[in-house]
């Protein structure tokens, strides 16, 4: 009978100890599951952004433990928590901030009297404490050719846009500085009418626009915003990498040809750029391509052998099946006045139908543009504010002379 009663025992106590065994068991394992570096694990967090701009959290802690959760007892606090975000839906939308999509960069249309930055601070600086006067004096007329020409209008330019103010003065009899600042944008302005700023496209046959200026303006930067724009506006393009002088050069054009999603033609390094526009114009008339956007490598006005290279490409392009009907003169805003020397020289070389100016985001003398339209008479087509796909706007004068002149 004693043996009996003992093996019960022993039965009873392994029963006993096994039981705890498994208990604790269960314990370590839940409390290793919900550590808190497991604790995204143990909840479903979906980083897929809901339609309302939502993580969507969903509870798998009931699923993993199915039946008794009494395991779970100590860590009441989470259990608590995802028992109670689920309480009325089966899906917790915790309210993330919804970002708004920012627009693709090349679909920005800048405004230019956002982006003149330092040409329009300086200017309607200046400005702003001449018109802000009791009256118009002798003083006034000074400060205002100081101010224009520090915003680099030119001596010359500047003189004409006075002497017809002092003609107005006299003839409106105007006493208040105001109404005088109102004139000096009636007279800026009269020196940008009459140009045709549109960019010439026809339709019979491929288009060549011809990029020539001098090094770093920006031609190639340029080529690689108006590709992006005209194939955006469904044209085929086709950029002619005529810049054989560096071998970064056709690099950097086939890295704007890819963002533009536009064909490429590249020659060898130190090859003939001429050959290169050749080819380019070639393959344009084959594909039946719409436009072909040919980059020149920068060169010095003054270098005359180069100058007569830009003239060959010019005739190749000129005997060839392809319409020139641009060629676009690069001119870097920050250089100023020199700015005008280049124009000239290149438009006797290669007669320049329209002129881009860069840069005019980073310049104090954006007043070049009323120089070169004045003394050249060859319209600015657009402008330059930046180096990303949309910094290009479509010259305005009356945005441009607002956003220098703008006097709030
Ligand atoms: N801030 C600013 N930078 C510009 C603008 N246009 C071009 N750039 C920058 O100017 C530098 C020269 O631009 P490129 O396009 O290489 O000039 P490029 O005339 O082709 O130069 P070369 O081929 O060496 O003669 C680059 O760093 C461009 O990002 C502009 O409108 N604003
Ligand atoms: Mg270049």
């Amino acid at each position: 009978m004693a043996t009996v009663e003992i093996a019960l025992i022993a039965a009873f106590v392994i029963v006993v100890v096994l039981s705890s065994a498994v208990v604790f068991l269960r314990r370590i394992d839940r409390s290793q599951a919900d550590r808190p570096d497991d604790l995204a694990s143990s909840l479903k967090l979906d980083p897929q952004p809901g339609p309302g701009g939502a993580l969507q959290v969903q509870e798998r802690v009931a699923d993993d433990v199915p039946g008794d959760t009494s395991a779970l007892d100590d860590h009441v606090d989470i259990q608590d928590l995802v028992e109670s975000a689920f309480e009325e839906p089966d899906v917790l939308d915790l309210a993330v901030p919804q970002e708004e999509e920012p627009e693709p960069e090349a679909d920005r249309t800048p405004e230019l009297k956002d982006r003149l930055g330092k040409s329009r601070g300086l200017f309607s600086g200046y400005l702003g404490s001449i018109f802000s006067r009791n009256a118009i004096t002798q003083e006034t007329f000074d400060d205002l050719e100081e101010a224009l020409i520090r915003a680099d209008v030119g001596v010359g330019v500047s003189q004409v846009i006075l002497d017809n103010l002092r003609q107005e003065l006299k003839a409106k009899k105007i006493k208040d500085p105001q109404t005088l600042s109102s004139a000096l944008v009636e007279q800026m302005l009269e020196i940008f009418e009459g140009a045709d700023r549109g960019l010439k496209f026809q339709e019979s046959a491929p288009n060549l626009w011809l990029f020539v200026g001098v090094n770093g303006v920006g031609k190639t930067t340029t080529i690689g915003k108006i590709a992006i724009r005209e194939v955006g506006e469904g044209k085929r393009v086709l950029l002619a990498a005529g810049d054989t002088f560096r071998a970064a050069a056709g690099e950097q054009l086939e890295m704007w040809a890819n963002r533009a999603s536009a064909q490429i033609v590249r020659g060898q390094e130190g090859g003939d750029p001429g050959a290169v526009v050749f080819d380019a114009i070639d393959k344009a008339v084959s594909k039946n391509l719409d436009l072909i956007l040919a980059d020149t490598a920068g060169r010095l006005h003054t270098k005359v052998n180069l100058m007569e290279e830009l003239k060959k490409i010019r005739r190749i392009a000129e005997k060839s099946n392809a319409l020139v009907t641009e060629v676009l003169l690069v001119i870097d805003a920050t250089t100023g006045q020199n700015g005008l020397t280049q124009a000239k020289e290149f438009a006797q070389a290669v007669g320049v139908t329209g002129i881009v100016l860069t840069k005019l985001d980073g310049t104090a003398k954006g007043g070049i543009a009323l120089a070169i339209e004045r003394e050249l008479k060859i319209p600015i087509k657009l402008v330059g504010v930046g180096e990303g796909p949309g910094d290009l706007i479509s010259f305005q004068p009356k945005d441009f002379i607002e956003a220098i002149v703008s006097l709030d």
